[in-house]
Order: C-alpha cells, then sequence, then structure tokens
C-alpha cells in the first residue's frame, strides 16, 4: 500500500477511535479583548503524535470523509461554545473552518439548523469560516448557502482573504460578517507598500459593507501596530497565542472581563 493509502485507511479507524480532538486560536480587538476562538482539527495519532490538517484534509476530501468528520466538528464547535458560556466567555464566538466538499453539500444547512437547536445556541456564537476560493468556487451558490446559514444566527466570514482573485462585483453581493486577511498579506505589511496597499483596500471595502476585518497570523510587533492604525477590527496570530488545546487556550483570554 502507498503511504496516501495508508493513512486513507487509518483515518477511517481514527473517528471511530476517537483520535481527532479540536485546538484553539483565540482572534483579539483592537484594545486586545478576546472576541472569538478559531477551532482547528488536529489528530492525534497514536503513535505519530499530532498530525496537522494539511497532512490529513486532503485525503479525507478525496475519499468524503470530510463530510462526516466534518458533521463532528460542527457539533463539537456547539459543544464548547458552552463551554466557554460556563468559563465565563459568553460573548466569544466560536468559528468552524469549512472545507469546500462541506459547504457544498447539500444537507449542511440542514444539520447545523438541528445543531443550533439542539444546541440553543444564541445568535453570533457560531461562525462558519471559508475560504475566499470556496466562497469564489460557485458565488450564485455561495450566496445562497451563506445567506440561509445567516438566517440561522451563525456568522460567516471569509478567510484566507486577499490571496484568491476574487471578483470585487462578486464580493459585493455576498452576505457576510467577517473579512480574515490571510496571512500572507498580513506578513511585513508595516514595511511592504504592495502588502499595505491591499490590506487598506480590503479595510475599505469591507467596511463599506458594515464588515469586519480580521488579520490573520499575526507575529510581530510591527504589524500589529500598523494593522490596528490602519482600521484592522481583530488580529489573530502567534504574537498572541498559537493554536491550543481548549483549557491553554482559556489561560490565552486572559483575565475575566470585570
Ligand atoms: O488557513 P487557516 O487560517 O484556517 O489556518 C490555520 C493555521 O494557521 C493554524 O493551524 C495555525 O497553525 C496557523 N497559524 C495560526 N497563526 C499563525 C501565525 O501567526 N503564523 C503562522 N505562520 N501560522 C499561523
Ligand atoms: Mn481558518
Amino acid at each position: 500500500m502507498s503511504e496516501r493509502d495508508e493513512l486513507a485507511t487509518r483515518l477511517g479507524e481514527a473517528m471511530d477511535n476517537g483520535e481527532f480532538e479540536m485546538f484553539f486560536q483565540p482572534e483579539y480587538n483592537a484594545v486586545g479583548a478576546p472576541i472569538a476562538v478559531e477551532s482547528l482539527l488536529r489528530w492525534r495519532h497514536p503513535e505519530r503524535g499530532l498530525v496537522p490538517p494539511v497532512v490529513f484534509l486532503a485525503i479525507l476530501e478525496d475519499s468524503g470523509q470530510i463530510l462526516p468528520l466534518g458533521r463532528w466538528v460542527l457539533g463539537e464547535a456547539c459543544a464548547y461554545h458552552f463551554r466557554l458560556v460556563e468559563a465565563g466567555w459568553p460573548g466569544v464566538t466560536v468559528s468552524v473552518n469549512m472545507s469546500t466538499a462541506q459547504f457544498e453539500d447539500p444537507g449542511m444547512v440542514d444539520y447545523l439548523r438541528k445543531l443550533v437547536g439542539e444546541f440553543k445556541i444564541p445568535a453570533g456564537a457560531l461562525e462558519l469560516e471559508l475560504s475566499e476560493s470556496t466562497v469564489m468556487a460557485e458565488p450564485d451558490r455561495s450566496v445562497r448557502i451563506m445567506g440561509a446559514v445567516r438566517e440561522l444566527g451563525v456568522s460567516v466570514a471569509i478567510a484566507e482573504f486577499g490571496t484568491g482573485y476574487s471578483s470585487l462585483a462578486t464580493l459585493h453581493r455576498v452576505p457576510a460578517d467577517k473579512i480574515k486577511i490571510d496571512r500572507s498579506v498580513v506578513r511585513g505589511v508595516h514595511a511592504n507598500p504592495d502588502g499595505a496597499a491591499i490590506c487598506r483596500s480590503i479595510v475599505s471595502m469591507a467596511h463599506g459593507k458594515g464588515l469586519q476585518v480580521i488579520a490573520e497570523g499575526v507575529e510581530m510587533h510591527e504589524e500589529h501596530a500598523w494593522l490596528v492604525g490602519n482600521g484592522c477590527d481583530g488580529v489573530q496570530g502567534y504574537l498572541f497565542a498559537r493554536p491550543a488545546p481548549f483549557e491553554a487556550m482559556l489561560k490565552a483570554l486572559g483575565p475575566l472581563p470585570a
């Protein structure tokens, strides 16, 4: 068997064995208060240890296993919303990364509706994170699905923004709540006129539409200062917190608000 076939077989068992778990990375507003935690899938392989999604996501997508796993992830996000409320952070949104296959799954919105009802998820407590390329793959369909998702009170963020070639005209009619600027644009933005111009135009376009702007992958104080100074509403990145298990992530949220 090839390495890939072997992984595909193991991934099937991994779900049944409960080897998947969620890590979390916070997003903070311009004054440093946490506003959201992005949930990130990790596979804890008994021998290999933690396996990052880049290694297994493509395999799961090819085999269709991404759909059941994606549903499990959505359920986990709902459960973790309650753990955040218990921990004293009811206003912190839990965001979930959604792959293209999952987003296009005709049963996805119904499944989400069921979860939102069962878990009584308040409006704005849950957020789907779609990549720019997922949204732009079939814009008409995306507009429809995103509208249905938002009707459930679930927010929508467009992530990895600024890398693909989105038509600005299409973006204009896509219903979303938040834009996350890709870390390739954010890297060195304070010292890079091209990146700075891209960031400024994303901020101006997003704010014109009433969307929040979050910068992903912030690693340097200089980047942070530039981003906040140029209108970004929030930041995320290793400078503030790395992805971590729930309990460790709670510490990175800081003291509870008074
Ligand atoms: O594509 P998406 O943004 O969902 O990817 C999230 C991944 O990005 C996480 O698994 C995390 O390891 C990585 N990441 C998060 N913050 C940073 C950062 O500041 N720098 C870099 N290089 N990677 C980051
Ligand atoms: Mn993401």
